[in-house]
């Protein structure tokens, strides 16, 4: 029996998966810890999808509604979704089995800012949640839980459940106790200031308490976080990275950040990650991280001494780099903290740090409105994430992202966006490896040259052919042709590509 557990009575429901399977129930509600791929229970999810499949092989019905902090694993999203074991999911996927049901109409799925997810479910706005199942990396002599890698929605979760399933995984390092900085924001109507104002501030407890009595199942597991290794480093990656960093000396040289003043969020992936590798030559110091996940990137700067402190809800590291933090966790303890992702998403706090946002897109339109999340307008890639509590709140809200995808048949910059996930009011500057369109200050004509200076060349004068068409438009405040503005969407539906055939 492993010493994580120091509460006997707790110690006294000790149980396998399968066994604790027996909780879960056809039509459940089930609140699950995990955060892009770190955190999130290990076996429960298995013994669930089996659980699934046996009813719908004796011809009953079995399907649970999930809420996550994020996105999981194979292991947890892919097999449920493969076993047909999910009715509903919230608030964010990244799974492409998952993806498939969902772009097929079997799965429904709804795209919900990060920041609210968890307080929809405490306040009971999906009806009353059943299950929590949460990963810890220890139980309290007092029965509270130490979270292991992420902290997501648990602790709306734990409130909130009625039955409390805890994944004790011996894989996850002891000494991440102590990173995790537990506060929530009192329900209604007792709310109050989060007493945040830099983003290296703690404000709570280590552990997350709950009701012992809740918890009907131990479930002792020893198995790996799992993420996708980063991509290589690119040319066109590093191009993007050098035009944010240029973006940024710019605006030093007009007085608007200070080269120890750079509070970073920074979305996930390839061009993220090239960022981070050029601020390690660039002249900023003592950067700040307050963001929704930790990057390899940004342990990078924190041994090089160039960020001094990184506060997110989550890792989201290379295999490379889980196994780092796991066996130097202690000595991380001093500049990493992890928050519920209702306090690291969380408007006010995003605000008062005046951070500068970068996340990715999947195109842009030429007035600067920005689709995260729906390939041509129906198929879902991901989903919003926390880039919404980031763009609309941040100091500066910046875009990166390749001018063009698939081999340069798809452009990132079109006529009108085919989704709307961040309008032209939040996002304000778009940065492609052709340069920085900064479109602070602009009326939406002003916007236009901006926007096309950064697409693809291949797609400029296609570009320039319909604002030239939408010109003749009667009114002239944001001037579109709506008979034409989904030309590039919809010869990608028909021919593959947004490419007119010469
Ligand atoms: O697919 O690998 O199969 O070719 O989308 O695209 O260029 O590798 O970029 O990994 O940064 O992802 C918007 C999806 C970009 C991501 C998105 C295809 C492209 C490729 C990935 P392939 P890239 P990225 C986090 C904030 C929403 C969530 C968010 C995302 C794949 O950034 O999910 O921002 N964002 N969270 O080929 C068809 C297009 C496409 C396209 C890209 N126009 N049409 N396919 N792709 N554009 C906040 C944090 O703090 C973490």
């Amino acid at each position: 029996m492993t010493d994580r557990i120091a509460n006997d009575s707790l110690r006294g429901r000790v149980m396998t998966a399968e066994e604790a399977a027996q909780f879960i129930a056809h039509g459940d509600k089930v609140g699950i810890s995990g955060f892009t791929g770190a955190g999130y229970p290990k076996a429960m999810p298995a013994a669930i999808a089996e659980k699934a499949k046996e009813a719908h092989g004796r011809g009953e019905d079995f399907s649970i509604d999930l809420f996550t902090g994020a996105s999981t694993a194979p292991e947890c999203d892919g097999v449920l979704a493969e076993a047909n074991a999910l009715r509903y999911r919230m608030p964010y996927q990244s799974d492409p089995q998952m993806r498939n049901k969902i772009n097929a109409g079997e799965l429904k799925f709804q795209d919900i800012h990060l920041s609210h997810s968890g307080m929809m479910v405490e306040e009971g706005f999906f009806g009353q949640l059943d299950v929590a199942i949460v990963e810890a990396v220890r139980i309290t002599e007092e029965g509270n839980i130490v979270p292991s890698s992420s902290v997501g929605n648990s602790v709306e979760f734990l409130n909130a459940a009625q039955r409390i399933i805890i994944e004790v995984n011996e894989w996850q390092s002891a000494e991440l106790e102590g990173m995790h900085d537990i506060w929530t924001v009192p329900p209604l109507p007792n709310r109050v200031p989060i007493p945040i104002t830099k983003a290296g501030d703690r404000i709570g407890t280590t552990y997350v308490e709950i009701d012992p009595e809740k918890v009907v199942a131990v479930v002792l597991t020893n198995d790996p976080d799992r993420n996708a290794p980063f991509k290589a480093l690119d040319a066109v990656s590093e191009q993007i990275a050098g035009n944010f960093l240029d973006f940024l000396e710019t605006e030093v040289k007009f007085g608007r950040l200070t080269y120890d003043g750079y509070v970073m969020q920074s979305g996930v992936g390839n061009v993220p990650n090239a960022v981070m590798a050029g601020l390690m030559d660039s002249k900023f110091e003592n950067i700040q991280a307050y963001t929704e996940v930790i990057q390899d990137g940004m342990v990078n700067l924190i041994d090089a001494g160039k960020m001094t402190v990184a506060s997110a809800t989550s890792f989201s590291l290379s295999p490379e780099y889980a196994e780092k933090m796991n066996n130097e966790a202690s000595r991380y303890r001093n500049s990493i903290i992890l928050r519920p992702q209702s306090i690291s998403n969380h408007p006010e706090v995003i605000r008062r740090t005046g951070l500068i946002a970068s996340n990715g897109m999947i195109e842009a339109d030429i007035y600067g409105n920005a689709n995260s999340t729906h390939i041509n307008g129906t198929r879902l890639m991901n989903a919003l994430g926390g880039s919404g509590d980031f763009t609309r709140n941040a100091y500066i809200s910046s875009f990166i992202s390749p001018s063009v995808a698939k081999d340069g048949a798809i452009s990132a910059i079109v006529p009108f966006v085919s989704h709307v996930d961040h309008t032209e009011h939040d996002a304000m500057v778009f940065v492609t490896e052709y340069g920085v369109a900064d479109l602070r200050g602009l009326a939406p004509r002003e916007r236009v040259q901006k926007m096309i200076s950064i697409a693809h060349p291949t797609f400029r004068p296609l570009l320039e052919e319909y604002v030239e068409q939408a010109s003749k438009s009667k009114y002239q405040a944001t001037p579109h042709d709506l008979r034409h503005a989904f030309d590039f969407h919809l010869r990608m539906d028909e021919t593959g590509t947004m490419q007119k055939e010469s």
